[in-house]
């Protein structure tokens, strides 16, 4: 159900947006975290186990609260895609791109004719066609939904110039979890070969007119990437609990006198 999109709004006019991935069948919860006040959420079928099925009360739950509702798809397929963006969702993240056809073939299969080739039916995001003649909704849909495509292989930075050129790419986004596996160095994004990668794409990416988006742990990272032109800054509900965790039992366990 794309109205407006103000994540893509927001993008647009050279602003900065904050968004958290999320990757539980849980529409309650979904709301609370929409209420945190987040531009957007990322909805991670990539990883976990989210179906389209979910990604109706998932985007109900952020349109509750003006918060731009997007998905991580598992596959750069465009059936998988459709799915997904019918049950809802204003946005497309895309993992594993490695090339430019690739970053392309994400656009024509979040976008209607002309520019793309998605299936049309009057689904949820068409608000079942209640509301407006299809063809309106087509072109509202082209227009507002948000195109991110993941750079998290060697392969994607080596091609990162052919990204920044393909029409409909919003973001190009740094996975540094699978691109630091990818260049060997497992579970070590400082590792000075994978900076250097991603100072490649951060390069590229700030010169050209597409937004630069990562994922970061921790607000510090946030503050480091938000610095060098990142404008699409994501964390992850885990991280953050993570954190929230550690801090409140260490705290009410040393205010007990326990050492640990
Ligand atoms: C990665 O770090 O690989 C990601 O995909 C972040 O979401
Ligand atoms: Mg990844």
């Amino acid at each position: 159900m794309v109205l407006e999109n103000h994540t893509k709004r927001r993008l647009a006019a050279g602003e900065t947006v904050v968004g958290c991935f999320f990757r539980y069948p849980a529409g309650t919860l979904a709301e609370f975290v929409a209420l945190g006040g987040w531009d957007f959420l990322v909805f991670d079928a990539e990883h976990g186990s989210l179906h389209p099925r979910d990604l109706e009360d998932l985007s109900r739950a952020c349109e509750l609260h003006a918060v731009t509702p997007i998905v991580r798809v598992t596959t750069n397929e465009p059936s998988a895609i459709l799915r997904f963006l019918d049950a809802g969702a204003h946005g497309l993240h895309v993992p594993w791109v490695d090339t430019g056809a690739a970053a392309d073939a994400a656009v024509r299969a979040a976008k209607y004719q002309p520019r793309g080739s998605r299936g049309l039916a009057a689904t949820r995001s068409a608000r079942f066609g209640v509301p407006e003649p299809i063809g309106d909704y087509v072109r509202r849909s082209n227009a507002e939904t948000l195109v991110v495509v993941q750079v998290e292989t060697a392969e994607g930075v080596a091609n990162i110039e052919d990204f920044v050129t393909v029409d409909g790419v919003d973001v190009v986004f740094i996975g540094p979890t699978d691109l630091a596996h990818s260049l060997g160095h497992v579970g070590n994004p400082s590792h000075p070969d994978v900076q250097r990668a991603m100072e490649r794409v951060t390069d590229v990416v700030t010169g050209s007119d597409k937004a630069l988006g990562i994922f970061v742990a921790n607000p510090t990272e946030a503050a480091r990437w938000r610095a060098r032109g990142a404008r699409y800054l994501t964390t992850g509900l885990e991280p953050l609990l993570r954190g929230s965790m550690r801090d409140y039992l260490s705290s009410v366990r040393n205010a007990g006198g326990e050492t640990t």
